[in-house]
C-alpha cells in the first residue's frame, strides 16, 4: 500500500468476538492500514471502505455509506446473513488463511485419531482405575467421509491420508483430488453415507445443508460409526443424532458447532457419555495472517483487480 500521510492511510473497521485489536493494530500496521475498533466507529461513519467483522448488528453496516468491501472475519459468511445485515451489492471476502486450515486440520485429525484409538474410553477407563486394553482396527480397514470438500475439507482430507485412511469427500461439484474419492451432489449422498465409518461435516450453513444429518443421513451411516461435526450446528437434526447414539448405531460424536451457541447447560449433550464437546474452537483466525489476507485483497480492490476468495450469498456460502 502506497499511503504516505496518516490522513490518507486505509482504514479498516474491526468487529471480533475476541478483544484482540492490539494484535489487528499490529499486523495490519504492517501494511500500513489503520484499524477503527467497532466502538469506535461513530467518528469515522463517513469514511469507512473496509470491514472486518464477526456477527454485525442488523443495521449497523448499513450506518457506513462508503462501505465498498465486508470482510468476514471467519470462514463461514452465515453470520452476515439475515434481514438487514449486508447492504444491497457490498461484496463480501471470506476468510481463507493458512492457520485457520491449519487449525481445522489439527482439530480433526485429534478428533480421528481419538475416536479411532479409543482415546476417550481411556480417560473415562483412568478414572476408573480400570486397566482394559481393546484391539484397533487398521485404518487401512476404515473410511473417513468428509461433507464438505472445499479449503477446509480437502485439506483435511489430505492431511488425513498421512495415517493411511481411506478418504472420501462429498460436495456440489466434483472434485479432483489425489487418493480422494469424490461424491457429488444429492444424487450421491447415500452411496457416499454407506462407505462412511467416520464422517466429518465440514459443510457451511445454507438453506440446503440445514437438517442434512437426519434420521434418514445417520441410519445410513454402518452401525458403529462416528460423527465429528467442526462445520455448522445447523447440519444436524439434534434430537435424531441423539436417539441414532442412545440406541448405538451411531457409536459416538465430537461437537463443536451447535444450533444454538453457547450450548445451553441443560442440553442432554453434555450428559452422554459418546458425545464430546469443544466450545467452537475447533480454528480460529488469527490477525497475523488473517491481517496479511485483507490487506492483500484491499490492495488488489484498490488497483482494480478482483477480490480472491468472494462469498455468494444467493449461493449461501
Ligand atoms: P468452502 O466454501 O471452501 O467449502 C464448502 C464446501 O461445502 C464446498 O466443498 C462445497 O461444495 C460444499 N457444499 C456447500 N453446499 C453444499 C451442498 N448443498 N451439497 C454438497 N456440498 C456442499 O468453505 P470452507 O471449507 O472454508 O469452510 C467450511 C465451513 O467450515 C465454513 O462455512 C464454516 O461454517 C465452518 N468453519 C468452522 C470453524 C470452527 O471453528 N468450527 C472454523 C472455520 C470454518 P463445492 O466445493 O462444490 O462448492
Ligand atoms: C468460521 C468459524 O467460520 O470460526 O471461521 O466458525
Amino acid at each position: 500500500m502506497q499511503n504516505t500521510s496518516n490522513n490518507s492511510r486505509t482504514k479498516v473497521l474491526v468487529k471480533s468476538d475476541f478483544d484482540r485489536y492490539a494484535e489487528w493494530e499490529l499486523y495490519f500496521g504492517r501494511f500500513n492500514i489503520d484499524i477503527v475498533r467497532w466502538e469506535d466507529r461513530q467518528e469515522h461513519l463517513q469514511t469507512l471502505r473496509f470491514a472486518l467483522v464477526w456477527q454485525p448488528e442488523p443495521g449497523s453496516l448499513a450506518e457506513l455509506p462508503a462501505l465498498e468491501v465486508i470482510f468476514s472475519i471467519g470462514a463461514g459468511v452465515d453470520h452476515l446473513k439475515g434481514e438487514n445485515i449486508v447492504p444491497e451489492g457490498i461484496p463480501i471476502v471470506r476468510m481463507v488463511q493458512d492457520s485457520l486450515t491449519s487449525g481445522m486440520v489439527e482439530y480433526i485429525c485429534y478428533q480421528i485419531l481419538a475416536l479411532h484409538r479409543d482415546m476417550y474410553q481411556y480417560a473415562r477407563d483412568q478414572k476408573a482405575a480400570v486397566w482394559k486394553p481393546v484391539t484397533y482396527a487398521l485404518p487401512k480397514e476404515r473410511t473417513i467421509g468428509i461433507l464438505g470438500l472445499g479449503v477446509l475439507g480437502s485439506a483435511v482430507g489430505r492431511a488425513l491420508q498421512q495415517f493411511g485412511f481411506n478418504i472420501i469427500g462429498w460436495s456440489r461439484s466434483e472434485k479432483s483430488i489425489d487418493n480422494i474419492q469424490s461424491y457429488y451432489g444429492d444424487a450421491q449422498l447415500e452411496a457416499f453415507l454407506e462407505k462412511t465409518d467416520y464422517l466429518v461435516c465440514l459443510l457451511p450453513n445454507t438453506l440446503e445443508t440445514t437438517g442434512i444429518l437426519n434420521q434418514k443421513t445417520l441410519s445410513t451411516l454402518p452401525k458403529g460409526a462416528y460423527v465429528i461435526n467442526a462445520g455448522r450446528g445447523t447440519a444436524v437434526v439434534d434430537n435424531d443424532l441423539i436417539a441414532a447414539l442412545q440406541s448405538g448405531h451411531i457409536a459416538g460424536a465430537a461437537l463443536d458447532v451447535f444450533n444454538l451457541e453457547p450450548l445451553s447447560s441443560d442440553h442432554p449433550y453434555w450428559q452422554m457419555e459418546n458425545v464430546f464437546i469443544t466450545p467452537h474452537i475447533a480454528s480460529m483466525t488469527h490477525p497475523e495472517g488473517s491481517a496479511a489476507h485483507v490487506a492483500q485483497n484491499i490492495g488488489r480492490y484498490l488497483e482494480g483487480k478482483p477480490l480472491t476468495h468472494l462469498a455468494d450469498l444467493k449461493r449461501g456460502y
